[in-house]
């Protein structure tokens, strides 16, 4: 663990604290939000509940780990000797990651056959990304991190086809206002996905060590609040939405069901 200045070691202590606090209230704003929903889609917003909820947990214990693993001494914080725990991250995403894959599946309307396959393929797609990238994680090493974020980004790559390519065609029997709310969802999964693999790879361009742990710690947090949180609100919209127009729906087909009795 490279020495941090003070500075540096309260930008991710700080970065931690918050995202636990944003993780808490997300948990608590999905599961009372769940009667403002149909009842189709309340097992949506349950898992975008169960997944603030590890996430909130983790970065309790995240946090622990960070300010265990230094000591400030002369104005500087130095290594404890405690390891920074950097498993507690990764045991996260392999829970929450497939999770999120299920949170959109989940809310989109699809048969039971295709929803079956997506799911399946996506949730083994993204446990292996995970269980792939971990080794990496773990070596500072030029060559083995490589090696794994390579084989990592395989199973990434297949999860972003699916989602353009299989994804694109499905939603085509969705109404328009709801394919358009999906498109940007996918969009913002793309764009704070994408950090991760650009935060793994910073301890490769021989930038200053602590300045590449703060930026990757500081850049998984904020990714974390806009693919777990964030993502889950967009989710929220479009249950809402769904829930409107199944009731539109309902409603216009009311009348004439009484003329024709
Ligand atoms: C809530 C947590 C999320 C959405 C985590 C997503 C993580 C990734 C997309 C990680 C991807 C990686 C690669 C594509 C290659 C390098 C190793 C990883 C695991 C950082």
């Amino acid at each position: 663990m490279p020495t941090l200045s003070i500075g540096q070691f309260d930008l991710v202590y700080n970065s931690f604290s918050l995202v636990i606090a944003v993780m808490g209230a997300a948990f608590l704003f999905f599961l009372l939000s769940r009667s403002t929903v149909a009842p189709a889609y309340q097992r949506v917003l349950l898992v975008s509940a169960l997944v603030v909820g590890i996430a909130g947990y983790h970065y309790l214990r995240i946090f622990n780990s960070w300010s265990a693993g230094f000591v400030l001494i002369d104005g500087q914080y130095v290594a404890s000797g405690v390891p920074f725990n950097e498993a507690y991250r990764y045991v996260d995403w392999l829970l929450t990651v497939p999770l999120l894959l299920v949170e959109l599946i989940a809310v989109l309307s699809l048969g039971a056959q295709r929803r079956q396959s997506l799911t399946l393929r996506l949730v083994i797609a993204s446990a292996l990304m995970i269980a792939l990238g971990y080794p990496g994680e773990l070596t500072l090493a030029v060559g083995p991190r490589l090696f794994w974020g390579t084989l990592s980004t395989i199973p990434f790559l297949y999860i972003l086809y699916v989602l353009w390519r299989e994804l694109g065609d499905m939603l085509k029997s969705e109404p328009v206002r709801v394919r358009v709310l999906v498109r940007n969802l996918r969009l913002l999964l793309l764009a704070s996905w994408g950090v991760y693999p650009i935060a793994y790879l910073l301890p490769l361009l021989n930038i200053d060590p602590a300045l590449s742990l703060v930026g990757r710690q500081v850049g998984y947090s904020l990714a974390d609040v806009i693919a777990k949180p964030v993502y889950g609100l967009l989710i929220y919209g479009i249950a809402r939405l769904k829930t409107e127009m199944d009731l539109a729906q309902q409603l216009r087909e009311a009348p004439v069901a009484v003329a024709a009795d």
